[in-house]
């Protein structure tokens, strides 16, 4: 009884969990709909399959000549309505889920991010830049490489390429796209937890890209106001290029 009692509360926490970043969810609802959905045909062809292969095998003697089927109206009717339900079914819900996925909700606060090789810029609407490249220290950058994110708010990306091509890859939101040279791509994300997040190149660049990330403070809006307001973005811009032509 008690561990049943904790099997529930447990279960009860994982369906309760508050959701961490969007629009991951949409894309691991999808999953585990297709999941589901794979794993109980398997189990209707499957089971079945095992249980026929063993009671209709071959024994000497008994059936030798075969028996003719002609056909069955309701069989057919049947497999074929079925799978043509779960096909529609599953085709509009991953859709729906792709849509939310692709359009980032009314009122996101918009970034520009540029990739380059091999790092990251990013300006903010009122003109503030950060730059975020590898630092020698490991994974882990300075306070003025972060790029601050509002927790709670949704963030649409314009991105692009100064030089080659980049994929700009949220990792706590799971999604991903590629900055192109000459192109504007975009995501959105949502990050609702307060801390620092990886962001980084998915798409293979040259010698220093498994070095080529940002890190997201996600800070509550408040603070993040103030740290979006409180900056020369001049005047720290120009020290930080120096930095990266010198490197
Ligand atoms: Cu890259």
């Amino acid at each position: 009884m008690k561990y049943l009692l904790t099997l529930l509360a447990l279960t009860g926490s994982v369906f309760a969990e508050e959701v961490l970043a969007y629009p991951r969810v949409y894309w691991e609802n999808s999953v585990k709909v297709w999941f589901w959905v794979a794993v109980i045909i398997y189990l209707i062809v499957a089971i079945p399959s095992i249980y026929f292969a063993i009671k209709y095998r071959y024994k000497k003697g008994e059936r030798e000549e075969g028996e003719h089927i002609e056909g069955n109206t309701a069989l057919e009717v049947v497999w074929t309505v079925i799978p043509t339900i779960i096909v529609l079914f599953l085709g509009t819900y991953s859709f729906a889920n792709f849509v939310k996925q692709r359009n980032a909700p009314e009122g996101a606060l918009e970034l520009k991010v540029v990739a380059f090789m091999w790092g990251w810029e990013f300006e903010y609407p009122n003109g503030k830049k950060v730059y975020a490249f590898f630092n020698p220290e490991g994974f882990t950058a300075p306070e003025e490489q972060k790029a601050y994110i509002p927790a709670g708010k949704p963030v649409k990306v314009y991105l692009t390429s100064r030089d080659v091509i980049h994929s700009f890859f949220v990792h706590p939101a799971k999604i991903t796209e590629d900055a192109v040279p000459g192109r504007i791509t975009k995501l959105w994300f949502q990050i609702n937890k307060p801390g620092e997040y990886f962001v980084f190149c998915r798409e293979y660049c040259g010698t220093w890209h498994a070095r080529m990330f940002a890190i997201l403070k996600v800070v509550p809006e408040e603070e993040f106001n103030k740290w979006l307001g409180g900056a020369e973005p001049a005047q720290q811009t120009s020290s930080i290029e120096a930095n990266i032509t010198t490197q």
